[in-house]
C-alpha cells in the first residue's frame, strides 16, 4: 500500500515536470521576442485597456500559426461638435520578431522621438513580420460604414504612394463587399491580420474572442499594409494607438541584450 502510494506521488511528480516542460517551451515559443530576457518581456508585455477593452498581452491571430505580442493600443475617436466621440479600440499585435528586426535601427530612441518619427512607424508597417489588428467596437457601426470609411483612408493613402492600379481598386471593391451585409454592436470586434506574403485576412466576432479561421482573405499586399497604414501612419486615425506601441517598443528594446 506505502509501496503504491509512493509509486503513485512519484508518477505525479513526473507528470507535473513534464506538464512544466511543456508549458515553458511554450511559453518561450508564445513570447518569441529574441534577446529579451524573459523576465523583462513579460514584465513589459502588459496587458493595456481601453475603455472597455483589455487587449491580451498574446494572442493566436486569424489564419497564422506565428505567434503574436501586443505593440499597443489606443481609442479611435472622431471630434463631432466640439466632443471628441469615441468610435472604436484598436489593438496592433506584432509577429514576435518585430522587437529583433526593429530594434538595431529604432533601439534606444525615446518614445516621444518614436512617436514623432513617421519612419518608425512605416518600418512596423512594412517590416518583415506579421501584424494582427483588433478593432472593438465602442459604438454601433454598420459594416458598410466601417468599411468605408477604412476604404477612404486606404484609396488616399495608395494615391499618395503611387501605387493606385486596378489591382488596388479590385482589392477595395472586394474589402468593401466583405463588410456589405456586417453589423457592429458594441462589444463586437473586426479583426485584420497582414499575412507574410502580403495578403490580408479579415474575421468578424460578437465579442472579443479572435475567430481562428478568416471570413475572407484578400490577396493585395499595398492594400493590407495600407488598412495598417490608416490606423498607425502619418495620417494614422488612431494617434493614442501610435503613443502606446512607441512606448512598449522603446521598452521592448531596452530589454535586449
Ligand atoms: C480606418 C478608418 C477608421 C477606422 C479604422 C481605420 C475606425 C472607424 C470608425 O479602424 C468610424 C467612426 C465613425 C463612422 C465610421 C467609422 O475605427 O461613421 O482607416
Amino acid at each position: 500500500m506505502m509501496l503504491h502510494s509512493k509509486l503513485q506521488s512519484y508518477m505525479l511528480a513526473i507528470a507535473c515536470n513534464i506538464m512544466i516542460f511543456i508549458l515553458s517551451a511554450n511559453a518561450s515559443r508564445n513570447h518569441n521576442l529574441k534577446h529579451c530576457s524573459k523576465s523583462h518581456q513579460l514584465k513589459i508585455v502588459t496587458p493595456v485597456k481601453v475603455e472597455n477593452v483589455t487587449f491580451p498581452p498574446f494572442v493566436n491571430a486569424t489564419a497564422s500559426n506565428n505567434n503574436f505580442f501586443l505593440g499597443g493600443a489606443g481609442v479611435r475617436g472622431l471630434q463631432e461638435q466640439g466632443k471628441f466621440i469615441k468610435f472604436t479600440d484598436i489593438g496592433i499585435y506584432l509577429q514576435g520578431n518585430a522587437v529583433s528586426s526593429l530594434a538595431p535601427k529604432w533601439h534606444g530612441k525615446s518614445p516621444k522621438k518614436l512617436t514623432k518619427s513617421i519612419h518608425f512607424f512605416k518600418d512596423i508597417i512594412r517590416g518583415p513580420f506579421e501584424k494582427f489588428m483588433q478593432v472593438t467596437l465602442i459604438l454601433p457601426l454598420t459594416g458598410p460604414q466601417y468599411s468605408e470609411k477604412v476604404a477612404e483612408n486606404c484609396v488616399a493613402i495608395l494615391k499618395s504612394l503611387g501605387v493606385y492600379t486596378k489591382e488596388e481598386e479590385k482589392a477595395t471593391k472586394k474589402f468593401l463587399s466583405v463588410f456589405k451585409k456586417e453589423t457592429f454592436t458594441p462589444g463586437s470586434s473586426i479583426f485584420f491580420t497582414v499575412l507574410h506574403q502580403g495578403s490580408l485576412a479579415i474575421s468578424f466576432s460578437k465579442d472579443a474572442c479572435i475567430p481562428k479561421v478568416e471570413a475572407a482573405i484578400i490577396k493585395n499586399k499595398a492594400l493590407s499594409e495600407a488598412v495598417l497604414e490608416s490606423m498607425i501612419g502619418e495620417n494614422g486615425v488612431s494617434p493614442a494607438a501610435k503613443k502606446s506601441l512607441a512606448t512598449r517598443l522603446s521598452k521592448l528594446f531596452k530589454g535586449l541584450c
